[in-house]
């Protein structure tokens, strides 16, 4: 069976972009890979962090998984902080990448421009933490939203680098980007990603919201002054960006869809789109609510853990060798 390797990081509460970006296809590829997810909490700490929320994220986001369909009798579920091997491959990683090549990164200059003195040296470095997350599983595949392929690309270098010094020892992975869904945007501000960290809260959709104030963020999304629901993503982002999410959730075509509205104005398109997200996301908290703070989900990442680490522990001893350090061959 092929291996996939995908993590979320616990800066904010989860998105309706994370779920419909990451999560939801997780669910899909447990049935055809060996599926390897984990909670990202030490890129957590490349902005400073309130540690009692990150704690609760960190078990929110392992919650959320279970909640979204994650079976782990399929998925291996566990978070990166508790495997040492992540930050130990990380580090032999710096040793293999070089400065330009990071600064190339573009979430780092987005991060960066307005004042780099301010920001901490993580927000340069955390693609090869990524890059070590990724390749100490040696996964075929790493699904990720389309905002992320450049640092899929970083550690297919690093690998590639890597394996030309040392001899062949990583797998090139390849990324997967979603066909639809690959980059939801902002509901106030159509042409930005919607994210956790967002600027304004009736922008973003999250897994943790009232299921009233989800109907009323989509009835509030910003459109375009004409009434016509056709996809066009330059000149109607908004309508857009609300087919794409329309489409993901109702498994019809964005063709079926624009049909089905056919000379009936946004109104109506956009009370069904917000039943439809409503209820989902609903039927997410309900389970949601039932594991959170069960017995059942430490069980679940204490047998990740186990699984992940002996992986992971393995390929760093190995790679501490291929690079000549400590005593054994
Ligand atoms: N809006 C989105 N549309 C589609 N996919 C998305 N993802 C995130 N936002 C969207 C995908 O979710 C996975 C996990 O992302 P992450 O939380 O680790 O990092 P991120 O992409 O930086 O997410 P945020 O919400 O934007 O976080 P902040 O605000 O803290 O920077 C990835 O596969 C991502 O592509």
């Amino acid at each position: 069976m092929q291996r996939m390797v995908s993590g979320i990081k616990p800066t904010g509460e989860l998105t309706l972009g994370n779920y419909i970006g990451a999560i939801k296809n997780f669910v899909d590829f447990q049935e055809k890979y060996e599926l390897f997810v984990f909670i990202a909490d030490l890129h957590a700490l490349t902005t400073i962090q309130d540690k009692s929320k990150l704690r609760k994220r960190i078990k929110d986001i392992a919650a959320f998984y279970i909640a979204c369909g994650l079976d782990p009798e399929k998925a291996t579920i566990f978070i990166q902080s508790e495997i040492p091997a992540h930050s130990q491959m990380s580090y032999l990683l710096e040793c293999t990448s070089y400065v330009g090549e990071l600064n190339r990164m573009t979430q780092y200059k987005d991060k960066s421009k307005d004042d780099s003195a301010s920001i901490q040296t993580s927000m340069f470095t955390y693609p090869v933490l990524m890059a070590a997350d990724i390749l100490l599983y040696d996964p075929d595949f790493v699904p990720v939203g389309d905002d992320q392929k450049q640092h899929v690309e970083l550690a297919r270098n690093i690998a590639e680098r890597f394996n030309s010094r040392n001899g062949e020892f990583f797998k090139v992975p390849e990324p997967v980007i979603p066909k639809a869904g690959a980059r939801i945007m902002d509901l106030q501000n159509p042409t930005k990603k919607m994210s956790k960290s967002g600027d304004t809260d009736k922008g973003y959709i999250l897994l943790t919201d009232n299921l009233n104030l989800i109907k009323n963020k989509i009835k509030s999304a910003v459109t375009d002054s004409d009434t016509l629901v056709k996809f066009d993503k330059e000149k109607k982002p908004g309508i857009s960006n609300l087919l794409t999410i329309y489409s993901v959730l109702s498994n019809l075509t964005i063709a079926e869809i624009e049909n089905k509205y056919t000379n009936q104005g946004y109104g109506n398109f956009k009370k069904d789109l917000a039943e439809i997200v409503a209820t989902q996301i609903g039927k997410i908290q309900e389970k949601y609510n039932q594991i959170i703070n069960s017995n059942k989900l430490n069980q679940i990442l204490d047998a990740g853990l186990e699984k992940a680490s002996k992986i992971a522990h393995k390929k760093i001893m190995k790679a501490n060798s291929k690079l000549g350090l400590g005593r054994k061959k």
